[in-house]
């Protein structure tokens, strides 16, 4: 057996904290969605100009190995969403098909309780809960937004390719055909315009 001395043991070059689904390491990416970023999702907006226009609604960390729209790479993020509602309506994320339609992605629940909010080209709409220890296997050209439908923060990981990149305009333009609402303290769809 010849020893191979030029091989060595390494720390990898990024961590998780299997708590709270911290990332650590370099150039992590962090982007934050305050609710101003968030005009015109939310139906009602006599609430949502009520409410502080700079409080801090989501958050994103994300390894991105590789630059965005690189073939064959991987990125890695975390996001925390905060509790909440404008109006009746919980908090949520922007949602959005991958620019690259036929682009897959994991997401996994971590802290909190939420919903997966799903939908096809054609507009069909369905929804899966969100917990700690939830994966969820979103498949191409399906859009997907979150929505925090708890009383604390709900944060999620997700894997998606390097090349998906992000198509939001559909989303802003037409939104989904669904939307969450709080009925008698519990979540309800109803069907939704815009
Ligand atoms: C996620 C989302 C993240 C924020 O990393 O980008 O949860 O949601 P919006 O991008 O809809 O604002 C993902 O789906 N990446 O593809
Ligand atoms: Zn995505």
């Amino acid at each position: 057996m010849n020893k191979l001395k030029n091989i060595q043991i390494t720390n990898p070059i990024y961590n998780v904290d299997y708590l709270n689904g911290n990332i650590k390491g370099k150039s992590i990416i962090k982007s934050i969605k305050r609710l101003k970023d968030l005009a015109g999702i939310f139906e009602d907006n006599n609430a949502f100009l009520k409410l502080k226009q700079e409080e801090i609604i989501y958050s994103v960390q994300a390894i991105l190995p590789v630059d965005e729209g690189v073939e064959g790479g991987l990125f890695y993020g975390k996001t925390i969403l905060e509790p909440g509602k404008v109006g009746n309506e919980y908090f949520m994320t922007k949602g959005h098909f991958h620019k690259k339609a036929d682009r897959a992605e994991f997401y996994w629940g971590i802290l909190g309780e939420g919903v997966l909010l799903l939908m096809d080209e054609e507009r069909n709409c369905w929804a899966e809960k969100m917990f700690p220890g939830s994966l969820h296997y979103i498949n191409a050209f399906i859009a997907h937004r979150t929505i925090n439908t708890g009383d604390v923060q709900l944060s999620f990981g997700a894997c998606w390719p390097s090349d998906a990149g992000h198509n939001y305009q559909e989303i802003i333009d037409n939104g989904f055909s669904a939307r969450l609402i709080e009925v008698n303290g519990k979540p309800e769809f109803v069907s939704s315009q815009k």
